[in-house]
């Protein structure tokens, strides 16, 4: 005798499934496989934006636009797997930032955390809590989440950065919130240079101020970072899969400097050809020196130039061969997410 445990496929399934919906229930066995998938299926795709291309469109973004008006004068990185959606990966936002002399860029502040990666011009500034710096081409300079901020510009050309934000990882918790200041530009309560003299000289304060998880070193400057990477360079210690590569630090705890977003610099020696490596992180290239060809597997090589961004979504082999000189980039990924949650896979050939 059967028994209705044991008598399964008797019943008409889309009726079934209509009956469900009706009652905001749904069935996982026809779900499952997409819920919990063997390996990542990251929704974007490897992406080339070619500085000769970007440039001129941002210079029009000039004419168009004046910082004030825009809040942030800023074309965004879009990845073409992510279109309209303001993304660069899955997990990580990208635009490049344009300030023309005299301009400011009105003070706010929001919970998602902001790194600015400096490429053109002189006398671009940012301010942040109190403090100013001047930005100069390849420093990495932090606005820690829910900190006043505002850009500025004193010189005479146009100012570019790379900005990176961790907006679709706040997002996705709904755990974004932005303020306006009352005033287009914050007090400066302390002197430029502050913040790198008390906790970026290999010094920190007896008496240690109350902090934010983010790194208290607002600037890092590229002539010391460049300095670092040309002694470093006459070590034989190079890693095969990622060359000479070194992480922006937190020196209050160690960390990485942001607590979602890990910031790297990397030199590539001139005849360099690293091993396919991949990883659960999704990140952002940005060429600072020389012309590193990336493969990623499965797609044609792809040289870069300088002030080129270039995406890799999580999971994918790639690769970097520096032939025709020396090469530098900065990159930044959600890797700190990855090892903080005790998900970060990583796979070196
Ligand atoms: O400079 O504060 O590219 O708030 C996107 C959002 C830059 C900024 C962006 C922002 C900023």
């Amino acid at each position: 005798m059967t028994t209705e445990s044991n008598t399964p496929n008797t019943i008409e399934r889309s009726a079934y499934y209509a009956e469900l919906s009706a009652l905001q229930l749904a069935p996982l066995w026809e779900r499952l496989k997409g819920l919990v998938p063997t390996d990542p299926r990251p929704n974007a795709v490897p992406y080339h934006w070619a500085w000769n291309l970007v440039r001129p469109q941002l210079l029009t973004a000039g004419r168009a636009i004046t910082a004030e008006e825009a809040e942030r004068r800023v074309l965004v990185l879009e990845n073409p797997g992510l279109e309209g959606k303001s993304q660069i990966t899955d997990t990580l936002y990208a635009g490049l930032q344009l300030i023309m002399p005299g301009e400011v860029a009105p003070a706010h502040r929001h919970t998602q955390s902001a790194l600015r990666f400096m490429l053109e011009g002189v006398g671009g500034f940012t301010a942040v809590s109190g403090e100013k710096t001047t930005m100069h081409r390849g420093d990495l300079v932090l606005t820690p989440y829910w900190t006043w901020h505002d850009h500025g510009h004193d010189g005479d050309e146009p100012v570019i950065w790379l900005d990176g934000l961790d907006v679709p990882l706040v997002n996705f918790l709904k755990a974004g919130f932005r303020e306006e200041h009352q005033a287009n530009r914050q007090v400066l309560s302390k002197p430029e240079g502050d913040s790198l003299a008390r906790f970026g000289s290999g010094l920190l304060p007896v008496v240690m101020p109350s902090m934010s998880g983010t790194s208290p070193v607002f600037n890092y400057p590229y002539a010391r970072t460049r300095e670092a990477l040309d002694v470093l360079q006459r070590s034989t210690d190079i890693d095969k899969h990622l060359g000479i590569c070194m992480r922006y630090v937190n020196p209050v705890n160690g960390d990485w400097a942001i607590p979602t977003l890990g910031t790297t610099i990397r030199l590539l020696p001139k005849g360099f050809n690293s091993t396919f490596y991949r990883s659960t992180e999704s990140a952002v290239f940005v060429v600072i020196e020389g012309e590193p060809t990336v493969i990623v597997e499965g797609s044609a090589p792809v040289v870069l130039g300088p002030n080129d961004v270039f995406a890799v979504p999580g999971w994918l082999r790639h690769r970097f061969e520096s032939s025709s000189s020396d090469s530098i980039l900065f990159s930044f990924s959600d890797r700190p997410v990855h090892e903080k949650l005790g998900l970060l896979r990583e796979e070196r050939s």
